[in-house]
């Protein structure tokens, strides 16, 4: 299972492409979720993210979220998520690989410590209370590496897998999108949920189309 944005969309939590809210719409992820918009800007950078985890903070899992977690109970399920806002683990969903990290752990520019930190809003811009350096999100940026475990348990289950069911992503974004190319040559099915095509579509074998928290519960009836 590969999911995206999308999945968190009717949950309240803008997606990053095609999104049309007035306040950050100018921005595009690949200017803003970078080492160089953060070393240029960090106060900028904090400001969308303190105001997605306020947005995070208050939503709530959907129904496409709670379907998932119940699939795991009837079936082997490994989750790997593009998303950072922790919506699948409090559907119920377990074991869920965070592809690009959390917005919950913040992580020392100095000292590389990790934190878990629910506090909405944090003090702009946050810093270490060991060292006194800079806190960035935990989070994978643009040009930067996948935790290599990260990487290898997904690697492991998608070419591992019979089924690859993939919701709510562009499929934009590499090596996350080739998740989807290796369970398709190791042989797997694959099924993809999405309000509109998009750039792993030629690899589904079915696609259905709308919104998630509508269309993901037909696979638990
Ligand atoms: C609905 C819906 C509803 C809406 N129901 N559906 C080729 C190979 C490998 C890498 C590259 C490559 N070419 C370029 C690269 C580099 C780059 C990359 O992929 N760039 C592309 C833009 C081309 N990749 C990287 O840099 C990655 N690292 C890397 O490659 O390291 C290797 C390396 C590094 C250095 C040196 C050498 C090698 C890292 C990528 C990190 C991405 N990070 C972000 C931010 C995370 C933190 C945060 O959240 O702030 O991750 S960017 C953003 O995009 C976020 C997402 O997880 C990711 C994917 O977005 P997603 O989930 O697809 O969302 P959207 O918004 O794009 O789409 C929403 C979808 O939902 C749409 O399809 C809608 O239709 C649909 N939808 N409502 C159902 N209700
Ligand atoms: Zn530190």
């Amino acid at each position: 299972m590969l999911s995206g944005a999308g999945i968190s969309a009717s949950s309240g939590i803008p997606t990053f492409r095609g999104g049309e809210d007035a306040l950050w719409s100018r921005y595009r992820p690949e200017e803003l979720a970078t080492p160089q918009a953060f070393a240029r800007d960090p106060e900028l950078v904090w400001r969308w993210y303190d105001w997605r985890r306020g947005l995070i903070a208050a939503a709530a899992p959907n129904a496409a979220h709670l379907a998932l977690a119940v699939l795991q109970d009837r079936a082997r399920v490994t989750l790997v998520t593009q998303n950072v806002d922790g919506l699948h683990q409090r559907a119920g969903s377990r074991d869920v690989i965070e592809f690009h990290g959390s917005i919950w752990t913040l992580r020392c520019t100095g000292c590389a410590r990790e934190d878990l930190d629910e506090r909405v809003p944090l003090p702009e811009p946050p810093r270490c209370g060991a060292c006194g350096a800079l806190l960035r999100p935990g989070v994978v940026w643009f040009g930067e590496g996948i935790d290599p475990a990260v990487m290898g348990r997904a690697a492991a289950a998608a070419g591992g897998c019979d089924l690859m069911v993939v919701v709510g992503t562009a499929g934009a974004v590499y090596p996350a999108a080739g998740l989807v190319t290796s369970a398709r040559r190791s042989g797997a099915r694959v099924l993809e949920f999405n309000l509109e095509p998009g750039g792993v579509t030629h690899l589904a074998d079915l696609f259905f189309a709308g919104d998630a928290a509508a269309t993901l519960p037909g696979l638990v009836p």
